[in-house]
């Protein structure tokens, strides 16, 4: 059973104040106004990258602070961020943001100071944001259309160069407040696995298979933990990640416990920020009942790379989508 959290009430999340939150909007506001106007593009990501330097201080502290260590659970979150409805909830499939509008804008300026956003040309039309919301017929899938629990799961597990960071931006949240950003880290579920079971954990013994929102891809066999023992990176996603033999199998499943003893649900509220560092935290989402009456759950989502040199053989032109 997963433990459901006030995000609010929650110790850790930094919670903004009148005047922050004044200065965030005096910057949407500006950003959001420079030509093209539009997310993806060249000149408009470099005035972002500008502008987020100029947020307010305690912003700039949490977010370097998580850049140098996530903490224990992976996971940051910052309350209070001015969001304002951007009218009805998208819901059809595949459905991301072009536009600079002000959620975007917001979304952007908070993590240009992380890295570098990118994104996947199979992915979502390559769209450096994307709308996380609930689309009719998709109830059942394993991906983030769906509103049936999404199992638990790094982000692209299939690829090397997974996002570090994955970024959620809540503009509003489901009519009965009952979706959850489903959240555990490897560093709180490591004492709970066995060794014998890390052993194998540490070894080439799975293979992953793309999730669905990938067009196509490979179907990479690694392991699931690896660096330092003590400390290691997680790579696993439970809808699509299999055990190549019966011992991995085994060592799988003890680690799957391992998550859902410690797991943990966010319930966010429209202005709230959740930053999950993809090398440590596993993420999914508990079960709502979406109503496609415009007023439905809606997430705005970005990736960061922390170093975007290392994949300059896959950007053509040195943009922000990988091939
Ligand atoms: O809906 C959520 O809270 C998370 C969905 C998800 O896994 C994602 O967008 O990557
Ligand atoms: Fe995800």
């Amino acid at each position: 059973m997963a433990v459901s959290l006030d995000i609010h009430a929650e110790p850790g999340a930094l919670v903004l104040d009148g005047a922050e939150r004044a200065d965030i909007e005096r910057l949407v506001e500006h950003l959001s106004a420079v030509p093209p106007r539009l997310v993806d593009h060249p000149t408009w990501l470099a005035a972002a990258r500008d502008r987020s330097c100029r947020l307010p201080a305690r912003v700039l502290e949490e977010l370097r602070r998580f850049r140098s260590d996530p903490g224990p659970n992976g996971c940051l979150r910052i309350a209070g961020l001015p969001v304002r409805p951007e009218g009805p909830t998208p819901a059809e499939a595949g459905s991301v943001e072009r536009k600079a509008t002000a959620s975007a804008t917001l979304l952007a300026l908070c993590v240009m100071q992380l890295g570098e956003i990118v994104a996947f040309r199979q992915e979502k039309s390559g769209a450096l944001l994307q709308n996380v919301v609930p689309v009719p017929g998709q109830e059942f899938e394993q991906s983030n259309a769906g509103s049936q629990p999404l199992q638990m799961h790094v982000e692209n597990v299939h690829l090397d160069h997974r996002p570090d960071f994955v970024s959620l931006l809540c503009l509003r949240n489901d009519h009965d407040d009952r979706a959850g950003l489903r959240v555990a880290s490897i560093r709180q579920a490591l004492p709970l696995v066995g060794p014998e079971h890390r052993r194998v954990l540490a070894e080439p013994r799975f293979r992953s298979t793309p999730p669905p929102s990938f067009a196509a891809g490979r179907d990479p066999v690694h392991a699931v933990l690896s660096g330092a023992e003590e400390d290691p990176d997680v790579r696993v996603d439970f809808a699509n990640t299999h055990p190549l033999d019966a011992g991995a199998a085994t060592a799988l499943a003890g680690l799957r416990r391992a998550v859902e003893a410690v797991q943990t649900d966010l319930v966010l509220g429209a202005g709230d920020l959740v930053v999950v560092d993809n090398r440590v935290t596993l993420h999914g989402r508990s079960a709502f009942v979406p109503r496609y009456d415009g007023r439905d759950r809606w997430l705005q989502r970005a990736f960061v790379h922390i170093d975007h040199r290392r994949t300059r053989g896959l950007r053509p032109g040195d943009g922000n989508v990988l091939s």
